[in-house]
Formats: structure tokens, C-alpha cells, sequence
């Protein structure tokens, strides 16, 4: 019998089964394909952050996050220049990776839940493990973070390091005067003119802020780690192939230093007889096809960009300006926690 109710009832079943057609199956591979198409990766970085991600005089890119770009090139393409660069601010950056601007973020975020079950997005791997700290005047003569009661501080709005400025002074009994500014060079420019005593952020970017100061000397960075801030590069939820390639083309980069190869090694890593090595390198099953790249994915990344250690040192470590000892991002085999599940 048609009656009112089952009508509704037949035309919500349409509704639904409509919308199960139309939506994209989640986890299906849009982006790669969209990317193979495109020709390149489009890769949001920070607009510039010493270390990180800088633009030279000819327009290029380079720093450890734009490598990660790099090496999702090497690993799709063969090639690290396939990369489209979209410098994006603080406050853009989330947004401009939901709305399907850039493929990935590649840009000094810390990963936290709020951003991936709130946002739905999805942190792909810690490239960084980092911790936010204070950057004071070497005059100050403090020791400590403890000894900032009534410090005048300027922070950057809308990151974690405003949020766990104000739970770590509240939790010490301290009091502050907070500034916010909405981009990083107005901090530091602030700071470095004296309009507050104390920068605070991700204790990476006071090793780069401080050589940007016109005294950097005169600036010291206090021991004092008061957060975790595992740092790495976002995807978009839904599109499980992508996640894992970006995934594992960072952890492809820490196995490969586990395993001793590197740009100088990889010739000989080619025509090894070792298990482990021979996965990695593709002469022994086929991870790449299974993520829709090519058996070589790795030797790609590794040719072109190098492994975990050499881009660390290169970039940031105590061969380049900013000078950071490896500590906690040594391999776990190190006495770090940089540790990349097995290839196999
Ligand atoms: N890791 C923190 C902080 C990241 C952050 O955006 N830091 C600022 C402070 S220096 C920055 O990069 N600013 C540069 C800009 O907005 O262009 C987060 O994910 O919230």
C-alpha cells in the first residue's frame, strides 16, 4: 500500500543510497592520481624560517621541511624539482590544507588531537620532536623560566606556544603580560625592540629567530622545555594512499640511516645481498608499487634528498647556521626516539 510513510521512507533510501554514490569512497586515492596529473606536488611551507624553509635570491627553496616536499617529489616523480611551493602564515595554514589548496603541509605544526579529530586532518609522521622554550637577554641573568615572574612575553597568535605560555604560567603561580602579534616576524621584531623581555615558540624557531636579531649575542635561549611539540607534515583526512606515502617517505628516510644508506652508499646498497637492504631498495618485493609508486620509491628519495641524518645536519644540525645538536631526534640505536617501523 503507498502511504505517506512509506514514501518518505523510499525517497530517504534514494537520498542515502545518492549520497553513497556521489561522496568519494573514503581512503580512496584521489590525490596521488590528481598530483601524477598535475605534474608536480603542491606543498604548503612556511614563508620563512631559517633552517626550515627559506626562499634564496633566484626564488628556491630549501630547509628541512621543504626537503620533505623534495622527497615526495623524488619519490612520485623522480624528481625533487616537481614541487609547487605555497607559502602560507600561521594562520593560514590549516585552512588553506582543508580547502584542498596544497596537498600537504609541510611546516613547522605541532601534531595535536584538537587538529586532527577537530580539523579532520591527519598528522602523516614526527619529523621533528621539538619543545617550546624562551629566547631572553643574555642581561636578564636568568637561569631559569622560573625566574620570568612578571615578564612582559611576546608569542604568536593562534599556535600552540600561545596556549602552553599561559598553562605553564599559571601552573608556576607566575604572572606575564601577554603579546600576541599575528605573523613571526612582528614577534621577533617586537621582541628584538624591546617591546617585551621574553620570545617564546618552538624552541627550533628561537635557534633561527635568534640569528635574525641585530645582536644575536646578546640573546640566549634558557634550557627550560615546557611542551611536547612533535612537529611534521598534515594531510587531509580521507585519503588513506596519500597519508602513507607521506608517512612513509619520512620513515624511509630514518630507515635508510638506520641502514647505513645514504648518498654516498647507495650504489653499493643497490647491489646488496642483505635482506633489509634489498627491500628498501626495491631489488626484493614491491613496497612502491603497493602504495602506487614504483619499486624504486626509496632509492628516489635517497638519491635526490638524502637520508634522515643528512638533511637533519645539512639544514639545522651543527654543520649548518642554526647549529642544533641532534639530541632526542637521533635514532632510537642513538639514544633518540627517531624510530621508523620496519619496511617489509
Ligand atoms: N608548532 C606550533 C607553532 C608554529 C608556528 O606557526 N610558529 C610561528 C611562530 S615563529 C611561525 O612559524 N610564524 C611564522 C609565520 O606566521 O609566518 C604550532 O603548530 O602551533
Amino acid at each position: 500500500m503507498v502511504t505517506a510513510h512509506n514514501v518518505r521512507r523510499i525517497l530517504s533510501a534514494l537520498a542515502l543510497g545518492g549520497s553513497i554514490l556521489l561522496a568519494p569512497a573514503a581512503g580512496s586515492a584521489q590525490t596521488l592520481e590528481k598530483i601524477k596529473a598535475r605534474g608536480t606536488v603542491v606543498c604548503g611551507v612556511n614563508p620563512s624560517l631559517l633552517g626550515f624553509s627559506t626562499r634564496d635570491a633566484q626564488g628556491g627553496w630549501s630547509g628541512f621541511d621543504v626537503d620533505l616536499c623534495r622527497a615526495l617529489a623524488a619519490a612520485i616523480f623522480n624528481d625533487p624539482g616537481k614541487v609547487m611551493f605555497t607559502p602560507l602564515t600561521t594562520a593560514e595554514r590549516l585552512q588553506a590544507l582543508q580547502g584542498d589548496k596544497i596537498d600537504v603541509l609541510s611546516r613547522n605544526t605541532t601534531w595535536t588531537f584538537s587538529r586532527e579529530a577537530g580539523l579532520k586532518l591527519n598528522f602523516a609522521a614526527v619529523t621533528y620532536y621539538d619543545g617550546q622554550g624562551f629566547l631572553v637577554r643574555r642581561s636578564k641573568n636568568a637561569a631559569s623560566a622560573l625566574e620570568l615572574d612578571g615578564a612582559s612575553v611576546c608569542v604568536q597568535k593562534g599556535t600552540t606556544s600561545e596556549l602552553n605560555l599561559a598553562d605553564y604560567f599559571r601552573a608556576n603561580n607566575l604572572k606575564y603580560q601577554l603579546v600576541t602579534f599575528p605573523d613571526g616576524d612582528q614577534a621577533r621584531a617586537a621582541y628584538d625592540d624591546g617591546k617585551c623581555s621574553v620570545l617564546t615558540s618552538d624552541t627550533s624557531q628561537l635557534f633561527a629567530e635568534r640569528l635574525r636579531l641585530k645582536a644575536p649575542d646578546d640573546h640566549v635561549v634558557l634550557p627550560d622545555i615546557i611542551s611536547k611539540e612533535p612537529l611534521g607534515p598534515y594531510v587531509r583526512s580521507g585519503d588513506d594512499q596519500w597519508l602513507n606515502i607521506v608517512k612513509w617517505t619520512h620513515y624511509a628516510m630514518v630507515n635508510a640511516e638506520e641502514l647505513g644508506v645514504s648518498t654516498q652508499t647507495l650504489d653499493e646498497a643497490l647491489k646488496s645481498d642483505k635482506p633489509d637492504v634489498k627491500r628498501f631498495v626495491g631489488t626484493a618485493e614491491n613496497y612502491g608499487e603497493q602504495m602506487g609508486l614504483s619499486n624504486d620509491w626509496a632509492v628516489r628519495i635517497i638519491r635526490h634528498v638524502g637520508n634522515y641524518g643528512e638533511v637533519f645536519e645539512r639544514n639545522v644540525g651543527t654543520g649548518s647556521k642554526l647549529s642544533i645538536p641532534r639530541g632526542i631526534n637521533s635514532l632510537w640505536t642513538n639514544g633518540g626516539i627517531q624510530y621508523a617501523p620496519p619496511i617489509r
